[in-house]
């Protein structure tokens, strides 16, 4: 495969800036596309060149697949990388770059639509030996069906949507009537969400943890895991902290998740970096939910803890080059890393997104902290997309360390002009819970109290200020 000389970012915000970072220091040279509201945007300006893609909505510039390939086409790129989101797993768009004799850097357009599916994706997975939450042979077509499978395993049961993921057309059902009346509510709401009302069926497991494994796989048969993640500070399917390693794995539990995620990789020859997603119970099974098929937004900290930078290895994966790290051996853990995201969102009004002009900017800095962030003071947050403006990173040698770390970073951030999550993470680093590692998929449910954290964030916790001497 040829070298990748120039490549076009087809995203915005700061993993465009991520992407365009990484292939400065490859000698590659980089295309930003931008919309008319981001115009001013740093990956606009950081890159080599910017193209405008189209007016301020997505679906007419960062969604718009026939202006992003002209864009790619006309400043000579050979290269695209999605980001995530926008088009990171749509697979007719890694079709079109294909067809244009573009180099999708991510996995196949087949490997996308795979594990699109997730009924596909799941059957896939146990046909490879890779563990799944016992469930329904594929859809289940009627209520009659839906209850025979209740009755093999036990209530509580989940009814998920096939075409559905990320938490959305889930419906748990706790007994016989609950499932009758949930089963047919979960397919009206998934034809309207999706317009597809296929349903399949699970055991419903109460209170798991979110663990997700990075793996790196190249077109040379090398394929490695990265470790894990741990994601599991969510708030209604939205991930706000994310760790690694998790503090609920034991080194043999460690071994046996990778190599799990290993078999989801060799199932469907995947190529690029990807996301295997489990579900931990509390007893230390784990189960397949999903494979993410492109770079995530919390990858920073598998990079912290393994020193693997993993949009450059995507990078030289996509132009046909042996990944760096091509043996398990030569990945090596060390310390712990904990992302807290900064969302323009006001955690006193139900983490309502908040555009608006960020008058102040000062990230923190020092030892072991890490900001990834397009944001800058006078920076103007459009209201057109998602509301993450940066990722703090922070690292220690022991996760209490990081944990400790983070507070002094949190505490040096400051953001002014409009509400963020920094006082939401401030209330959690020193929630005990959190503190223990004591932390499950409904963490934010169970500990973390709306009056309080509202009564935190409006009294303030900072000191008071000081007296000129
Ligand atoms: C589950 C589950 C419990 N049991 N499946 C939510 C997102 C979607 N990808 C899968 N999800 C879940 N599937 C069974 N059989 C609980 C969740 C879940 C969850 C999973 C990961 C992270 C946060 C979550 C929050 C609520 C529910």
């Amino acid at each position: 495969m040829a070298a990748i000389r120039t490549l076009l970012v087809a995203n915005r915000g700061e993993v465009a800036l991520r992407v365009v970072r990484a292939c400065k220091e490859l000698g590659i040279r980089s295309v930003a596309v931008f919309s008319e509201a981001d115009r001013d945007s740093l990956h606009a300006r950081m890159a080599d060149q910017a193209v405008c893609v189209g007016p301020a909505p997505s679906s007419a510039s960062y969604l718009n697949m026939p202006n992003i390939i002209s864009a790619a086409l006309t400043s000579g790129a050979d290269a695209v990388h999605p980001g995530y989101g926008f088009l990171a797993e749509n697979a007719a768009f890694a079709r079109a770059c294909a067809d244009s004799g573009l180099v999708f850097v991510g996995p196949s357009a087949d490997a996308i639509e795979r594990m699109g599916d997730k009924a596909v994706a799941r059957s896939t997975m146990m046909a490879a030996g890779v563990p799944c939450v016992p469930g329904s042979d594929g859809i289940v077509e009627t209520a009659e069906e839906a209850l025979a499978f209740a009755r093999e395993v036990g209530f509580p049961v989940l009814i998920k949507a096939s075409a559905g993921g990320g938490g959305k057309g889930m419906r748990v059902a706790a007994d016989e009537s609950e499932l009758v009346h949930n089963f047919t509510a979960a397919k009206t709401e998934a034809a309207a969400a999706f317009g597809n009302d296929e349903v399949y069926l699970e055991k419903y497991l109460s209170r798991p943890r979110h663990i997700e494994i990075q793996v790196l796989a190249d077109t040379h048969g090398n394929a490695i895991y990265l470790y894990e993640r741990d994601c599991s500070v969510q708030r209604r399917h939205q991930k706000l902290i994310e760790e690694a390693p998790s503090p609920a794995l034991s080194e043999e539990l460690r071994a046996a998740m990778g190599e799990a995620a290993l078999k989801a990789v060799r199932a469907v020859d995947y190529v690029n970096a990807g996301t295997v997603e489990f579900l931990l119970d509390t007893d230390g099974s784990f189960f397949f939910m999903e494979m993410n098929t492109r770079v995530q937004v919390e990858h920073p900290v598998t990079e912290q803890i393994t020193g693997v930078d993993i949009i450059k290895e995507q990078i030289r994966i996509a132009a046909g080059d042996r990944m760096t790290h091509a043996s398990q051996d030569s990945v090596t853990l060390r310390g712990h890393a904990i992302e807290f995201r900064i969302n323009a969102e006001d955690p006193i009004h139900n983490f309502r997104p908040h555009p608006g002009m960020v008058e102040c900017f000062n990230p923190p800095g020092g030892f072991g902290v890490r900001v990834d962030s397009h944001v800058y003071g006078g920076y103007m947050v459009p209201p057109y997309y998602d509301s993450l403006l940066a990722k703090l990173i922070v690292w220690g040698e022991t996760r209490d360390e990081a944990v400790a770390r983070a507070r002094r970073a949190l505490d040096e951030f400051i953001v002014v002009g409009i509400p963020t999550t920094i006082p939401f993470h401030q209330f959690v680093v020193e929630e005990p819970h959190f503190v223990k590692a004591e932390v499950y998929t409904d963490y934010v449910e169970q500990h973390v109290d709306q009056a309080a954290l509202n009564a935190f964030v409006i009294d303030g916790s900072r000191p008071e200020e000081g007296h000129d001497v």
